[in-house]
């Protein structure tokens, strides 16, 4: 973080420890150790951020509006992690947030750094499918992990955010369940999306991109018409807003914490987490997977993640796959 930044940030930090009153600049200037114009240009640069901030002679400055983006000067504040997300890669649009972690991992990026876009005009789902969401209105992360595992046991990340997600949905009021192996979805819509993707030789992982797409306070008519019947947002099953840089913070909080006991205890205590939010387990199916169809009853998940399911009188164990529920 530049200078520039940590001074705007301490100029955020006393205007909002300010409140409804104004700061004087000659406190702002003394506290700063900077002259007076150069915390005026300061908030200056603020404002040009989106932070509406009211200035008058004689009273100093105040905060009236903060901007609805997911920045470090934004999320900084919020995070309670120690890794995940203090390197914060913001981004007004990109690609993919997937393509640009990858890129700065192979260029030595650290366990915990985040990419976030504000849109992406070619957002990656699973096999050469998309994700398409509306600028601004929803949460498109990425987040470069360094776990010191082989690649089979990668597809346990997946999971393992999806129970985070579906955590950090529950605590915003949406009660989200999860579809084998990487849909969230909230009365049979889907929510969110989860991208694992990874860079490893046979033996081990270099890292993993773990790629979040969430759909928080788009408006069910802003979705594209491919998506009307079967998406949905925070916004949609709650009725109000939350605050994107408050659920991202949130996210991250929770996707360390599992991070770290899966680190301790292995995938143990993800799979009983996931299996609570399980919307697929007892479900008769469809899995289409590697070209192939099965049609059974999802018996349970093993110790590695990979769906069990009853076809007549066996058992297959599904590795990845995509699953259409055919009834309750
Ligand atoms: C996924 O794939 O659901 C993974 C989505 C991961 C997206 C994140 S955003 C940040 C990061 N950067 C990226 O480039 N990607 C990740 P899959 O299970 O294959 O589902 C894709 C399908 O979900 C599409 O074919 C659509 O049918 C549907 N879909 C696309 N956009 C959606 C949306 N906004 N809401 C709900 N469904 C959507």
């Amino acid at each position: 973080m530049d200078d520039e930044l940590s001074n705007e940030e301490l100029i955020l930090s006393f205007l909002a420890e300010g409140g409804e009153d104004y700061v004087s600049g000659a406190v702002l200037s003394d506290k700063l150790g900077l002259s007076r114009t150069a915390v005026w240009k300061h908030v200056e640069q603020l404002r040009r951020l989106g932070y509406r901030i009211e200035a008058q002679a004689s009273r100093g400055y105040r905060l009236l509006e903060v901007p609805d983006r997911l920045t470090e000067l934004e999320m900084g504040p919020l995070l309670t992690t120690r890794e995940l997300g203090r390197t914060l890669h913001h981004y007004d649009t990109l690609e993919s947030t997937n393509l640009k972690a990858f890129e700065l991992a192979h260029e030595g990026g650290a366990h915990g750094e985040v990419v976030v876009a504000e849109h992406q005009t070619a957002g990656k789902g699973r096999r050469g499918r998309s994700w398409v969401a509306p600028a601004g209105h929803g949460l498109t992360l990425s987040l470069i992990l360094r776990p010191e595992i082989p690649p089979a046991r990668a597809p346990e990340l997946t999971l393992l955010a999806a129970v985070a997600l579906a955590e950090t949905l529950a605590d915003s009021g949406v009660e989200a369940g999860i579809k084998w192996p990487n849909d969230v979805l909230v009365n049979g819509r889907k929510v969110a999306g989860i991208l694992t993707e990874l860079s490893a030789d046979v033996e081990r992982v270099h890292f993993v991109v773990l790629g979040i797409g969430v759909n928080l306070n788009v408006a069910p008519e802003d979705f594209p018409e491919a998506l009307a019947a079967t998406a949905t947002s925070v916004l949609a099953e709650k009725g109000s807003p939350v605050h994107r840089a408050l659920f991202a913070a949130v996210l991250l909080g929770k996707l360390e914490s599992w991070v770290e006991r899966w680190s301790e205890q292995g995938f143990a205590p993800v799979r009983e987490a996931w299996k609570q939010k399980s919307i697929t387990l007892g479900q008769t199916v469809l899995v289409k997977a590697d070209g192939r169809e099965l049609r059974g009853v999802a018996q349970d998940i093993d110790e590695a993640g990979a769906l069990l399911l009853r076809v007549d009188d066996r058992v297959e164990r599904v590795l990845s796959g995509d699953v259409e529920q055919l009834r309750a």
